[in-house]
């Protein structure tokens, strides 16, 4: 163990960790993997917390306010946070966190590995702790974008990146939710017409169950079809999955509960809760599993699809008892390895409701926030900033900008539509910014829903190319427009 003092600027601060750190430049420093905690004299500043998966939350916090949070909702709480690393009266985040020193600066503690890494602070220490020793610790201090910048470039060394693009993206979720259909698909790509989209995706709704992935009756010309429509139209097609999941109904759970990861009671784990009640995980280190995963994977892409929204992932990374002993986000990693190289390199892989880090260096891109939804605030669920709704989703996405050199940043779709919207101008054009800050752009307005001057807008906004740059935590420079964010936080 370490005992001592450390530089960090003219900081000197007390360090306990298990070895000796290591210099690594000005102000920064490899740790030995283990726990680690730093003595600061900073009181209540902020904190920055890193959410889990692609819907956890993320942002700054001061140290005397309430943790950011998932309040009220254990299912909640399950499916879009690290659950078991919660800290209900203390500020925590996953992998990552970091305390505002003054005039712009930070010092931040980030692990370099997996292994459920946990960072916390107080009013007195910043603190880190992993479930699964493994991964060294980066601790720096200097101006709040060079830091995140230097980290971001580590874990890209360690964990890989990937510089694939999607493209524009047309998906069919924020418009028909679960109620697509060949024909509407046929209808909708129709209407695309030659709106420079790359992209068309299929979202929920085309699959008999969450965990049988075929094409449901309303596909009855099944999905190879619709693939070769969308292709035909001059776009890739893009298809939705959850495909380490499975509802207790499914074929796949009913003919195959052997396949599941179990739960303390010897019962299938209950992973989340969503489409009215709860689901199960399948267990990816079982070789029944990896040979499923490889013939679904080799089914959808012979279908003809290229871009894959792969959902609900966090699911293989949670807390279980699998085939193999191995650590919960490594089981996970090994299996989206196993898609990435059954699928091959060609194929675009988008993460949702992915963990972060596991997910470097395989998946292309990677949601950064929860869903959005064409209202601002979400007034049913006030305790949740997991709740849809557009100002969570931005929230959530705007403290992630930092991740882009590790894949690129979804902060999920923007609505051109005023019809069928309760977005106010600024909030909609607010998304409009987000989306071109963190070089994503998607939407899921049908055209048919759109006047010909939101049509236009939709265009323009899909051909341009801008140039931005980040000025401060909430300040971008897009084109010649100074943007300031900060007045929506
Ligand atoms: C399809 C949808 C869309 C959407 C995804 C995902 O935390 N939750 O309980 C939770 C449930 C659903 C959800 C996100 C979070 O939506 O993000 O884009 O693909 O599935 O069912």
């Amino acid at each position: 163990t370490f005992s001592g003092l450390i530089q960090l600027g003219d900081l000197s601060l007390p360090l306990l960790a298990d070895g000796a750190p290591e210099a690594i430049g000005d102000h920064e420093f490899l740790i030995p993997s283990g726990d680690v905690t730093v003595v600061h004299p900073l009181g209540t500043t902020e904190f920055y917390r890193h959410g889990w998966n692609s819907w956890s939350p993320s942002g700054w916090r001061r140290l005397d306010e309430a943790p950011l949070r998932i309040y009220d909702s254990p299912q909640r709480l399950l499916t879009a946070d690290d659950a078991r690393n919660d800290t209900p009266h203390a500020h925590s985040g996953s992998a990552v966190g970091a305390i505002a020193v003054g005039d712009g600066e930070i010092i931040l503690l980030g692990a370099l590995g997996l292994g459920a890494p946990r960072v916390g602070a107080t009013a007195t220490t910043l603190w880190g702790t992993l479930e699964e020793a493994g991964a060294q610790w980066y601790l720096a201090r200097g101006p709040e974008q060079a830091v995140f910048d230097r980290y971001a470039a580590l874990l890209a060394e360690r964990l890989g990146s990937r510089r694939r693009r999607a493209g524009r993206v047309w998906c069919s979720w924020y418009s028909f939710y679960e109620g697509i259909s060949e024909q509407l698909v046929a209808e909708t790509v129709a209407g695309l017409g030659d709106l420079p989209f790359d992209v068309v995706q299929l979202d929920d709704g085309w699959e008999r169950s969450v965990g049988d992935w075929e094409a449901n009756d309303r596909f009855p010309s099944g999905m190879a079809a619709t693939a070769g429509l969308i292709a035909d139209a001059g776009f890739r097609p893009g298809l939705w999955l959850a495909p380490l999941i499975a509802l207790p109904d499914s074929e796949f759970a009913t003919t195959r509960s052997h396949l599941l990861v179990q739960g303390p009671d010897g019962r299938p784990l209950v992973a989340g809760y969503n489409w009215g009640g709860p689901y199960y995980a399948l267990d990816t280190t079982h070789d029944e599993v990896r040979t499923h995963l490889r013939e679904l994977f080799t089914r959808v892409v012979g279908w003809g699809f290229r871009y894959l929204k792969l959902d609900f992932m966090y699911a293989g990374a949670l807390e279980g008892a699998r085939r193999a002993p191995v650590h919960r986000e490594a089981a996970y990693r090994d299996a989206i390895a196993l898609i990435r190289e059954t699928v091959g390199d060609d194929v675009y892989l988008l993460g949702c409701g992915v963990p972060m880090l596991p997910s470097a260096g395989i998946f292309d891109g990677v949601r950064v926030g929860p869903d959005v939804a064409a209202f601002w605030e979400n007034a049913e669920r006030p305790g949740d900033p997991t709740g849809v709704g557009a100002r969570n989703a931005f929230l959530a996405s705007i403290h992630r900008s930092w991740l882009r050199p590790l894949f690129e940043t979804d902060p999920d779709v923007v609505y051109f539509r005023r019809r069928r919207s309760l977005l106010d101008e600024d909030q909609r054009r607010l998304l409009e910014d987000v989306a071109t800050v963190l070089g994503f752009k998607s939407t899921s307005d049908p055209v048919a829903w759109l006047t010909p001057d939101e049509a236009a807008e939709l265009r323009t906004w899909l051909e341009r190319r801008e140039e931005v740059s980040q000025q401060a935590r909430y300040v971008f420079r897009i084109d010649d427009r100074l943007v300031d964010l900060g007045a929506f936080v």
